[in-house]
């Protein structure tokens, strides 16, 4: 309502100037040509004067105005350690082209004003004045070569590389038609090897190379927010999948194209949390309305204030739904969030029919193996009044059917079993051969024996003495699950360790 209203106003101003100046030229019809050209040019000068003092009233009114919601004033000043450095390279420059604005300005319309065409008076023509000439060559050459000096400085500042010395860790920004996709390394703190060959939407929307170990603990976070660490150097990889993007957090003073088959980077560190500045918007008048106008009573602006991820190249219809939410939080808060992401490739690929270690075993799950098999382990020693806690099931010895031969992939499992021994020297443990109900009871029996044998033999060749390991065969007469399906028979077939002393 507003603009309109402001809209009919200049509307009107331009009718009223036409029709004054349509009465002028009537009056000069009768009044004579040469006087009511003087008149017009009086008033056309007095319009400059007026639009002058107008028009700089404005530029300082409009500028107090938005103070607060500018990005390098008030309580926009950056967020990010090299961000200040912009922020004092755009205020150099913002006062150097300021000074050229007015100064030019108020040359422009009072000269306008002051040297109108007047009745009996000559203007006189300069065609040449070296002095002149020196003074508006000279003086722009040097302020820009400063500005221009002070630019590259700030330039080489932020947009050099992490030194590999440097502590930081790396993301992975990934822009496509309407989205970010971000990838964290997992606790192995790399990132995997990405093929586009390798992209498929259903079920590798990012083209990871699983055969690539680092990629194995790589998190895809899909969500609409993201969180990074406070006063942590982060590189950003930036890359995109079909057009040109921007990876922009203006806050941060981060921006960089994000271009399909050139892969950029921008490295910086976010030096306040989001709590942090949700603080320093408070008290400012343009944060202090409700966040959601409908609810006067709800989160105030400042309270619901979130750092933002943009895309700011114009890529498609969807353009705007790029936004993303960035959390900067404390590392214990930071850790927390990162600890309740899955890997990507172990929570929906391992095991799938696109995984190319379909069968094989991981380092990732060998090394989770044996940190869980040893927590057992001291979960058994510190309470070994407890039965159940005494057994260990060893799910990943496995022998080929029917036979008693070990796999090759037991290996792990079992060299976890041998250093556990090695650990404990008092420890004594009995080794557990079971099968299930099918076929010949006593060739079961057997079977579960001589099994449990093998495993014996493979620890004696690892070191350990004979004297702390029995082995026996169950057979099928201690199942923990069902015989009637093949679920359950493959729980029972297994092979078990029970410590049954640890102090001799
Ligand atoms: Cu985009």
């Amino acid at each position: 309502m507003t603009a309109l209203v402001i809209f009919l106003i200049i509307v009107l101003v331009v009718v009223i100037l036409l029709q004054i100046s349509k009465v002028s030229d009537l009056a000069s019809k009768i009044r004579g040509e040469e006087e009511a050209e003087q008149q017009k040019n009086d008033r056309t000068a007095l319009y400059c004067l007026l639009f002058l003092i107008g028009f700089m009233i404005y530029c300082v009114y409009t500028g107090w105005l938005y103070k607060d919601i500018v990005l390098w004033y008030g309580p926009h000043t950056s967020a990010s350690a090299h961000g200040g450095s912009i922020d004092s390279l755009f205020n150099i420059t913002a006062f150097w082209t300021g000074i050229v604005f007015v100064i030019t300005h108020i040359l422009l319309f009072w000269f306008a004003y002051k040297y109108r065409n007047k009745k009996g008076v000559n203007q006189e023509y300069i065609t040449h004045n070296n002095t002149i000439e020196y003074i508006w060559t000279g003086v722009p050459a040097l302020v820009l070569v400063f500005l221009v000096a002070k630019g590259l400085t700030v330039w080489n500042d932020v947009m050099g590389d992490v030194d590999p010395e440097d502590e930081y860790m790396e993301i992975e920004a990934i822009g496509s038609q309407f989205q970010w996709e971000i990838r964290y390394p997992g606790p192995d703190g790399k990132l995997g090897t990405r093929n586009y060959k390798l992209i498929d939407p259903a079920t590798n929307p990012l083209g990871l190379d699983f055969t690539d170990e680092k990629s194995h603990d790589d998190l895809f976070i899909r969500s609409t927010e993201f969180f990074l660490p406070v006063d942590k150097q982060v590189r950003v990889r930036i890359t995109a999948k079909d057009v040109l993007h921007n990876f922009y957090l203006p806050h941060h003073r981060v921006k960089m194209d994000a271009i399909p088959g050139l892969p950029t980077y921008f490295k910086f560190t976010p030096a306040i949390t989001t709590a942090d500045y949700r603080k320093r918007l408070k008290g400012h008048p343009d944060w202090m309305g409700p966040a959601v106008e409908d609810e006067p009573d709800g989160p105030k602006r400042w309270e619901a204030f979130e750092y933002e991820l943009a895309c700011a190249e114009l890529c498609g219809y969807g353009h705007y739904s790029m936004r993303r939410v960035l959390r900067v939080v404390e590392d214990k808060e930071y850790q927390q969030w990162l600890g309740s992401q899955k890997s990507y490739y172990l929570s929906e690929i391992r095991g799938t029919d696109a995984d190319p270690n379909k069968g094989g075993l991981l380092g990732v799950e060998v090394k989770e193996r044996s940190m869980k098999f040893l927590a057992d382990v001291e979960q058994a020693i510190s309470t070994p009044e407890d039965d159940t806690d005494n057994l260990i099931n060893l799910e990943h010895v496995f022998f080929e059917t029917g036979s008693a031969q070990l796999k090759d992939i037991s290996e792990y499992e079992l060299d976890n079993v041998a250093s556990v021994l090695n650990k404990y020297k008092n420890m004594i443990v009995e080794l557990g051969g079971h099968t299930d109900s099918t076929g010949n009871a006593d060739a079961n029996q057997a079977l579960s024996q001589s099994r449990a044998d093998n495993v014996r033999n493979y620890l004696i060749g690892k070191g350990i003495s004979n004297a702390r390991l029995q082995a026996v065969g169950y057979g099928p007469d201690r199942p923990v699950d069902t015989n009637d399906t093949d679920e359950g028979r493959q729980n029972n077939r297994r092979t078990e360790m029970r410590i049954l002393t640890n102090n001799i």
